[in-house]
């Protein structure tokens, strides 16, 4: 369950402080903002203009100087040479004192002191949370690398789906379901979603259960909460991976994940752990680090509950020549869905043996190259979206599962 956004990790002054400062000279700001408003002041006043006095104002430095904006450019100009080195030596006294800061100028020890309060706020005992920094909080500076890197970020279609249905991958996907057949048709009988949809979503999220991650959990959410321009959903998951902890009585600093905070066998946020991990083998535990039953009846349980799964309902369909005409697709050349009376209107005509659809079913049309294949997309695409929102990751999976399905004589997912 990876998240799509991506973004730069900011280790030094963000650079859109500078981009966006202003000269505000009745408000004091922050330590760090109050540096590069200076900056910008001493810009404008000293290389864009010839020391008018008239139009200067007044300029606090880093080093508490205040300039009056009298005289003229040899003046402005021997100031402007100190005021450069004063407030390098200050910039780097900042940064190294308080350490890097966030989009907003918050340094880290003052964002981590903030959410302590607000954990003690919603009843979570804010020790938790030290004991998941080991007593020491401080950033993961490889998380937000991290995601920066994700492979659809910087992949073209055909190579991360070629990845995704590597040979390796099929062959263990079919001995996968072999050797778990009686735990997938248990979880597939109570939800709908069809065994090979829950190994494809297994192969692809861990390697079936091998690669589940091995950055501590809730450091790496309280990271992505500082810096992350989605701070707010993981500040949220931050709170909920507590609640995890203390559900499964797991150590804070044992509870263990990807880098984006997605933890077990099939990759739950800690929401979606908390709103969908089921016990698949009535041991009285969830268990989705080490018990393949929770795993399958979760990741089932995920897709008809938050997915509304339609048991099945053929996920792709060729497009035919159907009329584009004022149909917007985003940049992958995916559209919004659309009734399938839409499409019709379109010219699309829905092949008499498949089965699962009506006039009101929704359907997104879907080429992901230029010149490539196209189709028609039903609402079980839609699901796995809601599992990953990357239409790569869910064609991919769904692919990988048709190929699994037709291994077992499923006829399809
Ligand atoms: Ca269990």
């Amino acid at each position: 369950m990876a998240e799509e956004e991506g973004f730069e990790p900011s280790e030094v002054l963000p650079s859109t402080v500078f981009e966006t400062a202003t000269i505000d000279h009745s408000a004091t700001p922050p330590a760090t903002q109050g540096i590069a408003q200076t900056r910008v002041c001493c810009q404008a006043h000293f290389c864009g203009q010839t020391g008018n006095a008239a139009t200067s104002v007044p300029i606090k430095t880093a080093a508490g100087f205040t300039l009056a904006g009298q005289g003229g450019y040899r003046t402005c100009m021997r100031i402007r040479s100190f005021l450069v080195a004063s407030l390098c030596l200050s910039m780097a006294a900042c940064s190294i004192l308080q350490g890097p800061t966030n989009g907003q100028g918050q340094t880290f020890s003052s964002f981590y002191a903030q959410l302590r309060r607000q954990a003690q706020a919603k009843g979570y005992n804010p020790a938790d949370l030290d004991a998941a920094f080991k007593g020491k909080p401080a950033p993961l500076f490889s998380v937000t690398k991290a995601e920066g890197n994700q492979p659809e970020l910087v992949r073209t279609f055909e190579d991360y789906v070629g990845a995704m249905l590597s040979s390796t991958r099929i062959a263990q996907g079919r001995q996968n379901m072999e050797l778990h057949a009686d735990q997938l048709k248990a979880a597939a009988a109570k939800t709908g979603v069809s065994p090979s949809v829950i190994v494809a979503l297994w192969g692809v999220e861990t390697n079936f259960g091998k690669s589940q991650g091995t950055q501590p959990v809730i450091p790496a959410l309280v990271t992505l909460a500082w810096q992350s321009p989605r701070s707010s959903y993981f500040r949220t998951e931050v709170f909920k991976a507590l609640k995890v902890a203390d559900q499964t009585g797991t150590p804070t600093a044992q509870l263990k994940g990807s880098w984006a905070g997605a933890m077990g066998q099939c990759q739950f946020m800690p929401s979606s752990y908390l709103a969908y991990a089921v016990d698949g083998d009535n041991d009285g535990k969830v268990d989705i680090w080490n018990n393949t039953a929770d795993v399958f009846a979760s990741t089932a349980n995920f897709l008809r509950a938050k997915g509304d799964w339609q048991s099945g309902q053929a996920w792709r369909l060729p497009a035919g020549h159907i009329n584009l005409g004022g149909l917007k697709l985003n940049n992958r050349g995916l559209s919004s869905a659309y009734p399938l009376s839409d499409w019709e209107a379109r010219g699309f005509i829905l092949p008499k043996d498949i089965r699962g659809y009506t006039e009101g079913s929704k359907l997104r049309y879907y080429r992901p190259e230029q010149g490539g294949p196209a189709y028609l997309l039903g609402s079980n695409f839609d699901a796995i979206l809601k599992w990953n929102n990357s239409s790569y990751f869910a064609f991919s999976v769904l692919s990988l599962a048709d190929i699994l399905a037709q291994e077992e004589g499923q006829g399809g997912s």
